[in-house]
């Protein structure tokens, strides 16, 4: 008798605690399913149109960061698989991020080409006491020799012209885009392989103490890309 209570109560002890624990993992699975089929479906919209080019190299370098307190320097560190892709800037100059981008050229359909947007993804993700860096600007980047697995803060190419500037909303979730056409025009014209583009803070070094914006890289599942008009 005393064995079968004693088998009741720990049959009801296992269901109380197993319960909840089944509960948390399907609403987990759940949340990840419902994301990857939003991202499909992302993609299966994108890919309809033969105007969009998907970057070939997506990385973020980064210069300084606080860990913990205490300063670690990532200078040399590569972020090329990072999920991740941040602009950031801070007047104590714990930290500075900037975003490459590199797009082939190979699908561009011809000369006429009258717009090209670079889109990516904000997310609402940010460092605790941390703000937004507002303005980011789409920088001219020349040299096309770096990769997402070899570039740091250290040996980063160097931007030129300002192709664009657009204000980022802080936590906003959604897509964000800039004018690159002179750009991918150029370049197309003079038989370049590819596009690269610098997105860096407006103002380095000015404003608030603490801003930084993070952006979905391809490694995420929203990959950055051009969205290409041509006339007629
Ligand atoms: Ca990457
Ligand atoms: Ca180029």
């Amino acid at each position: 008798m005393k064995k079968a209570n004693l088998l009741i109560v720990g049959m009801l002890t296992f269901l109380v605690v197993l319960t909840p624990i089944l509960f948390v993992n399907t609403y987990f699975l759940a949340t990840r399913v419902v994301s990857f089929e939003t991202r499909l479906e992302v993609f299966e919209n994108l890919t309809q149109y033969e105007n969009v080019i998907f970057s070939s190299d997506d990385a973020h370098v980064m210069w300084m960061t606080l860990n913990y307190g205490t300063y670690e320097d990532v200078s040399d560190v590569n972020f090329g698989d990072s999920e991740w892709l941040q602009v950031a800037t801070s007047v104590g100059g714990n930290r500075e991020s900037r975003i490459f981008l590199k797009f082939p050229l190979s699908s561009i359909l011809d000369l006429n080409i009258v717009s090209v947007k670079l889109f990516l993804y904000k997310t609402s993700r940010h460092a605790s006491g941390w703000v937004s860096v507002g303005n980011i600007e789409a920088r001219i980047v020349s040299n096309d020799s770096w990769t997402e697995d070899t570039i740091t803060w250290n040996n980063q190419p160097e931007y030129t012209t300002l192709l664009d500037v657009i204000q980022v909303t802080f936590e906003s979730n959604r897509w964000y885009s800039w004018d690159v056409t002179p750009l991918v025009q150029h370049d197309y014209v003079s038989g370049d392989e590819y596009v690269s583009i610098c997105l860096k803070a407006e103002n380095e070094n000015q404003g608030d103490l603490y801003r930084s914006t993070d952006f979905r890289s391809s490694e995420n599942g929203f990959h950055p890309y051009l969205s290409v008009e041509y006339e007629g």
